[in-house]
């Protein structure tokens, strides 16, 4: 089995907001705060029955581990299920379906009283407080968030892995151009260095979250994820501030994001195959300076 280098994450409690700002905000430095949400009704009442009971008819969308292929959408879920009988299957059985980003203004206000957005020095974009959800096999594949968020992932109910990388990790990690992902064939639990070698230069950051915990993701962090079982986390996000990362952001959302999904719907797994290549001969480069 290969490892990627990862170092533990900085754990911390009692945080006041200057120290936050001083420490991890203005260096970007991820960290993950212990007691944020001792305060929260959410962290007495946030499981997985809670939100069952208040499910309804819903029917959301599913995705799995398995990467989207040739033309097929990223976007495309794999199955639709009543967020009732999901939530029976995470209770049950290790699946590896997940909920990607369930809008909790749309879909469930009645959860917006149960926590508060935290004094951190964070300008928090109030419109998208989201759920993600996953059962013992689900994975998130390796990627940072299109629209560059400093955000604050909490997660309830079950335990979970995080591995986060710099964007200066970038050059190592087989990033795919225009996208926001790395090469999906690469197993980050256990990569093939024979094949991927520059990944034996990567360094990141792990993280274990248990219920209530919070982490501060920087902007343009890579984060890979991994539910050890079911459970939910929130993400709250605050839209990048400095101009550098405004016009990137732009950039990404909308031109870079709608040329991909053009050349997708034209030529399918060719400009996958395309984008893969190009990844591997740039990553080949950086690794011929450090021989
Ligand atoms: O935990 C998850 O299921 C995904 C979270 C995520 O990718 C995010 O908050 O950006």
């Amino acid at each position: 089995m290969q490892h990627i280098k990862t170092t533990p994450i900085t754990r911390v409690k009692n945080i006041s907001k200057e120290n936050f700002i001083k420490y991890y905000y203005k260096p970007q430095l991820p960290v993950l705060i212990e007691d944020l949400t001792k305060d929260w009704d959410a962290y007495q009442k946030w499981n997985l029955d809670y939100i069952q009971e208040r499910s309804g008819d819903q029917i959301v969308p599913l995705y799995n581990n398995k990467p989207a292929t040739g033309k097929q959408s990223v976007y495309e879920p794999v199955k639709k299920l009543k967020l009732y009988d999901y939530i029976e299957l995470l209770k049950t059985e290790p699946t590896d379906l997940r909920i990607f980003f369930y809008n909790i203004l749309d879909n469930m206000p009645e959860l917006l009283k149960d926590f508060k957005y935290p004094d951190i020095g964070l300008k928090f974009f109030k419109r998208l407080p989201a759920l993600f959800f996953g059962g013992g096999k689900s994975k998130v594949f390796m990627h940072y968030d299109i629209d560059l968020p400093d955000s604050m992932h909490f997660h309830f109910h079950g335990t979970k892995s995080v591995t986060l990388f710099s964007q200066e990790q970038s050059k190592y990690l087989y990033r795919v151009p225009f996208s926001i992902h790395n090469i999906d064939k690469i197993d980050m639990d256990n990569p093939d260095f024979n094949t991927y070698p520059a990944l034996q230069y990567a360094e990141g950051i792990q993280v274990h979250m248990k219920h209530g915990d919070a982490l501060y993701m920087p902007s343009g962090y890579w984060h890979y994820i991994k539910y050890l079982d079911g459970g939910l986390s929130m993400t709250l996000r605050a839209l990048p501030r400095r101009p550098a990362k405004i016009v990137n952001m732009l950039y990404n959302v909308f031109i870079m994001r709608h040329f991909d999904n053009t050349m997708r719907r034209y030529f399918g797994q060719k400009w996958l195959n395309f984008k893969e290549e190009l990844a591997i001969k740039k990553t080949n480069k950086v690794l011929k300076m450090h021989k």
